[in-house]
């Protein structure tokens, strides 16, 4: 494996999810391949999880790693071709990516949609420049439509919890106060439709994700109904794709709710994080037993240090 932007860049699926279990159970294994090796995270948006257990996960691996807060402590950045730059931004990617190749031997992108337009978020402009210019191999950390590492960390963690072979996992909308991505949402759909799980999608009527991710995946608009013996229920908010980025709905009946939860078998809670409390979920329910949303976290070590080491293997 070269770049990690998506689950169909792993050459076998359940192959990367037993390496995710062994690397769990032997974090300190694979040293010797990160020796010398040097990883450089960019993140032109705020992270903790993500920036954190991948410098962890490349620690592990014996790497270094180098941390750029683009819009922090670099240099302002353009991006689009063709442009006079005489605005605020000094530095262009075109040899901002290169240059850091050089100083690198895997460089981690986090670049979130930025709303501008559908197209150019969907096409992933940011992220595959990284991919033609830098010269080495590329993980996305999050980028405008799709959120990698923290899926496969969500299967590892489904994988762990699940108390019969097929679950049923509910992905559920939930109200937020400010304009989201789709990512997080979009590879969740991308990585559950790989497994054989019963597997199903939630939310009101105006926040259908893109066919491109959805095929012919039906959405249950009756939330009640989806959570109906559901043994995990995914929340996550997401902005409008037809109506590209705007927020249609604030509806609070959609809130995770302790009452919601009776619905399900027991369902387990979990998020990406992080979350709105009492807008999301209710204090009750993320705080209360059914919550693994410290578990989901943790894994994200695992899944980032899966990927790089196939990619430090080659
Ligand atoms: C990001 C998202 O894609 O939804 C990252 C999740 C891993 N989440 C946020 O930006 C949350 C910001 C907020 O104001 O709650």
């Amino acid at each position: 494996m070269r770049h990690f932007t998506s689950v169909f860049d792993l050459p076998d699926l359940a192959n990367a999810l037993k390496m995710a279990c062994e690397i769990k159970s032997n974090p300190f294994g694979f040293q010797h391949l990160g020796k010398n090796k040097t990883m450089v995270l960019i993140f032109f948006n705020s992270s903790l999880r993500t920036r954190l257990s991948t410098q962890k996960a490349a620690m592990n691996l014996g790497m270094n790693t180098m941390v750029l807060n683009v819009n922090q402590d670099g240099w302002r950045m353009e991006s689009e071709l063709g442009v006079i730059m005489d605005g605020d931004k000094p530095e262009h990617l075109r040899e901002a990516i290169p240059v850091i190749g050089r100083f690198c031997d895997i460089i981690g992108v986090r670049a979130f949609a930025n709303f501008e337009s559908r197209e150019d978020d969907y096409a992933e402009k940011i992220l595959n420049q990284f991919i033609q210019l830098s010269g080495v191999p590329v993980v996305s950390m999050e980028a405008a439509t799709r959120h990698p590492l923290q899926s496969f960390a969500d299967l590892l963690t489904i994988e762990e919890y699940k108390t019969k072979p097929r679950p049923k996992v509910v992905l559920s909308w939930a109200p937020h106060p400010k304009v989201l991505p789709q990512a997080v949402p979009n590879s969740f759909v991308e990585w559950m439709r790989q497994t054989d799980y019963e597997f199903v999608v939630t939310h009101p009527k105006g926040y259908e994700l893109s066919p491109m991710f959805m095929g012919d995946l039906k959405v249950e608009y009756d939330q009640d109904r989806a959570f109906e013996s559901a043994d995990f229920i995914y929340a996550k908010n997401w902005s409008s794709y037809t109506e590209y980025g705007e927020i249609l709905s604030k509806d609070m009946s959609w809130t995770v709710t302790t009452e919601k939860m009776a619905l399900t078998d027991h369902a387990r809670f979990m998020h990406c994080l992080p979350v709105r409390r009492n807008m999301i979920v209710t204090d009750e329910v993320l705080d209360g037993p059914s919550s693994i949303v410290v578990d989901e976290a943790e894994n994200r070590v695992y899944s980032a240090q899966t990927v790089l080491k196939m990619i430090l293997e080659g």
